[in-house]
C-alpha cells in the first residue's frame, strides 16, 4: 500500500490519468516554457479543460525551468492547475535543482492558495527524458522536506502513467516509510463479536486512517471471500477495502510467488479462489505438475476421490510444497462442531511424509507476508487481537509487538499464563490513547 504519512501530510502514488483527478484541490501540468498545449500531461490537461486554459495562460507565458505558474481549472474537475516546467535531461542545469524547485514551487503556490490536496505528473520523465528513478528520488525528497512547512496541504498524490513508473514510485515510498508503525487488526472479537461492533471500533478506524497509519486487517478465514468482510464491516459503518483484507489466500499467493512459483492445486472453495490473485491454478483433474498443493476449509467438499488426489500431486515428482490455510482445527457450526483445516493437512503430512508451511496466524510467515505488503519490519509493527496464543503470542514470535484486548474470546485466565501481551486494552476504543502514549511517531 502506497501510502506514507509525513508530519500530518499524506503522500501517496497511483496510477491514472493527471486530468482526471476528481475532488483534488490542484493538478499540476508538465508545461513547456510557452505554456501551450503540446503532448503528454500537457496536451491532456489542456484537452480536458478545454481551449479557456490556454487563453488563460498566455499572459502567464514564458516560464522558466523550476518555475511555476498557476490557473483555473477550467472544465478539469479541479479548481486549480499549477502549471510547471521541468528541466530537459542534458540540457537545463543543474537539472536535480531546477526538479526539485518544481515540486517546492508548486506546494509553495498551493499553500498561498490554501489548497488541500495537490496531484503531480512525474514531471521531466517523458519528452524531457529525465532517468525516472533519479526523478522520483528528487520529487519525493522534496515533497518530504517541505512537508514541515506545509499548513493548508494535507494530501499529495503521485499519478503514474503506467505500471513501470508506480513501481518505481511504489519502491521508494517503501523506504521511506520504513519505520513508520504499522498496525495489524484481528476481526471477529475485536472489531465485531457475532454480529454486532464492539463500541469505539469505527472510531478506531476512522482515528487509523484520519492519521494514515498503515494498517490491515487479520483473518484466518479461508472460507469466505474478502468482498464479503468489506460487506460485513461496511454494515458496521466501516468502510474498508479488499487490499486492506488479509487472509490466508492472499498470504499464500504472496508466499508462492517467491517461494513456489509455477502452478498451484488449490483445494479451497470457489468462492476463495479469485482470493489468490496472479496465482496459476493447476488443471483441477491433473494429478501431477504441481508447484504446491495448497490445502484450506473445503467443508463437506471432502471426498476421499478429492483427499487422494491432494495426496497423489504430494508424490509426484519433483515434489510440491503442502501449503496449509492456517491450522485450525475444528470450528463450531449452527449444527455441532466440525473439522476445520488442520486435520487433512494432518492426514496428508502423515501420507506423503512431508510438512507443511502454514500459512494463517500464527505462523511467522503469515505475518511476514503481511508486514511486506505494508512495507514494515517485525520490530516497527503491533498486533492487536483477542486470542492471546494465535494474535498475541504469534505476533511476538514474529518479533512483532502483541496487543491483547479484553473482548471477544478473551477470558480474564489468559493473563495467567506465560504470554506476557504488550499492552492489555479493555477493547480497540483505547488504542489511539494508548498509540499516542506509547508509539513514537514519525
Ligand atoms: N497523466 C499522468 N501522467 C502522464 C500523462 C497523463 N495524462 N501523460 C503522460 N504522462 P511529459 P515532460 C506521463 O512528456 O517530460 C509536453 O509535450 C509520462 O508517461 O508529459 O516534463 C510539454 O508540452 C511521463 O512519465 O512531461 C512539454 O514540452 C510523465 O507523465 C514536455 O512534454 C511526464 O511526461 C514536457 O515533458
Amino acid at each position: 500500500m502506497a501510502l506514507l504519512r509525513v508530519n500530518s501530510v499524506s503522500i501517496e502514488c497511483v496510477m491514472g490519468d493527471i486530468a482526471d483527478q476528481p475532488g483534488v484541490g490542484a493538478i499540476v501540468n508538465a508545461a513547456n516554457a510557452r505554456l501551450l498545449p503540446g503532448g503528454g500531461v500537457a496536451g491532456a490537461i489542456h484537452r480536458a479543460a478545454g481551449p479557456g486554459l490556454e487563453k488563460e495562460c498566455g499572459p502567464l507565458a514564458p516560464i522558466r525551468p523550476g518555475e511555476a505558474v498557476v490557473t483555473g481549472g477550467h472544465n478539469l474537475p479541479n479548481p486549480y492547475v499549477i502549471h510547471c516546467l521541468g528541466p530537459v535531461y542534458g540540457t537545463d542545469e543543474p537539472a536535480a535543482t531546477l526538479l526539485a524547485d518544481c515540486y517546492r514551487n508548486a506546494l509553495g503556490i498551493a499553500e498561498e492558495k490554501g489548497i488541500r490536496s495537490i496531484a503531480f505528473p512525474a514531471i521531466s520523465t517523458g519528452i524531457f527524458g529525465y532517468p525516472v528513478e533519479e526523478a522520483t528520488g528528487i520529487a519525493l525528497k522534496t515533497v518530504v522536506e517541505e512537508t514541515p512547512r506545509l499548513r493548508s496541504v494535507r494530501h499529495i498524490r503521485f499519478v503514474l502513467f503506467g505500471n513501470r513508473d508506480l513501481r518505481v514510485y511504489e519502491q521508494a515510498l517503501g523506504k521511506l516509510q520504513a519505520g513508520t508503525p504499522a498496525l495489524l487488526i484481528d476481526l471477529d472479537g475485536v472489531l465485531y463479536v457475532g454480529e454486532k461492533a464492539v463500541a469505539g471500533s469505527l472510531e478506531t478506524v476512522q482515528w487509523l486512517n484520519g492519521n494514515g497509519i498503515p494498517h490491515l486487517f487479520v483473518t484466518n478465514t479461508s472460507s469466505r471471500p474478502g468482498s464479503a468482510l468489506v460487506e460485513k464491516l461496511a454494515r458496521f459503518g466501516i468502510h474498508t477495502d479488499e487490499k486492506r483484507i488479509f487472509s490466508p489466500p492472499v498470504a499464500a499467493s504472496q508466499w508462492l510467488a517467491t517461494h513456489a512459483p509455477g502452478k498451484a492445486a488449490l483445494f479451497v472453495p470457489e468462492a476463495t479462489k479469485a482470493e489468490f490473485g496472479r496465482l496459476e491454478e493447476l488443471d483441477r483433474h491433473a494429478e501431477s505438475g504441481a508447484s504446491s498443493v495448497v490445502i484450506g476449509d473445503l467443508g463437506k467438499q471432502w471426498t476421499f476421490p478429492v483427499l487422494n488426489r491432494a495426496f497423489r500431486l504430494l508424490m509426484a515428482q519433483p515434489k510440491p510444497l503442502l501449503v496449509a490455510l492456517g491450522m485450525t482445527r475444528y470450528w463450531q457450526g449452527t449444527d455441532g462442531l466440525l473439522l476445520d483445516v488442520a486435520p487433512f493437512v494432518k492426514a496428508l503430512e502423515h501420507a506423503a511424509g512431508c510438512e507443511a508451511v502454514v500459512l494463517g496466524k500464527p505462523s511467522k510467515a503469515f505475518f511476514d507476508a503481511g508486514l511486506d505488503i505494508l512495507g514494515c519490519k517485525p520490530a516497527d509493527a503491533i498486533m492487536i487481537g483477542d486470542d492471546i496464543a494465535g494474535d498475541v503470542q504469534g505476533a511476538q514470535r514474529a518479533g512483532m509487538k502483541g496487543i491483547l484486548v479484553r473482548t471477544g474470546k478473551f477470558r480474564p485466565g489468559d493473563l495467567e499464563g506465560e504470554i506476557k501481551p504488550d499492552a492489555v486494552l479493555d477493547s480497540i476504543a483505547e488504542l489511539p490513547d494508548w498509540w499516542k502514549e506509547s508509539v513514537k511517531l514519525p
